[in-house]
């Protein structure tokens, strides 16, 4: 994976909600963790739902990797991908490395499903009346494994020793939950999330997946 051409798959344009929170931005990140250098490649929602594009992800959406021209779809393939190519990411101890997948699989399976629950509640259902009857069971069973997530992090900077792939995922998943307001029950987390929001890595990823952003808003009818 050193040598590869790496090219990253990232939208042109998303409304404001979104930005910042694509999932591409989890890819940026792990490679700028992993030191690996790459190329963007820009997909409108137009062509999201295109041939081309639908043969690099099959559901049209984004992240997609290409290494030396061979794709790869769904950010936890890809990010773990890079994560076995750096040292930062994944310790060289096997059952650190095995504890380092557990969380990150838990951040994919156990805390993202809940909150896209939430989030689908308040942004995309149509039918909004149900969507308010849900919701407050549905932020309760997010809280769960806030609290569950908070307990096991302790008192720790990070989930598995020093910071590492788990923590990279579990950071990317919660991020867009701070809007909800329900960190000022865990201010753990809160600073956990800051930590890793922290990082050079983080920031450039952040700043290069807005980039295209602002340019583009003109084309959506949109202002940034
Ligand atoms: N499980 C997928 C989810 C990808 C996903 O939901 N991508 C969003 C952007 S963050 C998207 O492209 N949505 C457009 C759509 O679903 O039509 C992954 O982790 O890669």
């Amino acid at each position: 994976m050193r040598d590869a051409r790496i090219v990253v798959f990232a939208y042109d344009w998303v409304p404001n909600f979104a930005q910042g929170h694509v999932r591409d931005l989890r890819v940026r990140w792990a490679l700028e963790e992993a030191g690996l250098p790459y190329e963007t490649q820009l997909v409108t929602h137009e062509e999201k739902i295109q041939g081309p594009h639908l043969a690099r992800q099959p559901f049209g959406q984004i992240p997609v990797m290409e290494m030396d021209g061979e794709t790869m779809f769904e950010s936890g393939a890809i990010v773990w991908t890079i994560a076995e190519a750096s040292e930062t990411l994944l310790p060289k101890d096997l059952t650190a490395r095995r504890r380092v997948m557990s969380w990150f699989f838990a951040a994919l399976n156990s805390v993202e499903p809940p909150f896209m629950t939430l989030a689908w509640l308040e942004l995309f259902a149509r039918d909004k009346e149900a969507a308010a009857r849900l919701k407050p069971e549905t932020i309760e069973r997010f809280e769960k494994r806030l609290e569950r997530l908070d307990a096991a992090l302790g008192e720790a900077d990070y989930l598995v020793g020093d910071f590492s792939a788990a923590d990279l995922m579990t950071a990317a998943v919660l991020r867009p939950a701070h809007d909800t307001g329900l960190f000022e029950r865990f201010p753990r987390l809160a600073r956990y999330i800051a930590r890793c929001e922290c990082r050079p890595g983080f920031q450039k990823a952040l700043a290069d997946q807005l980039e295209p952003f602002q340019e583009n808003a003109e084309r959506y009818g949109s202002a940034a």
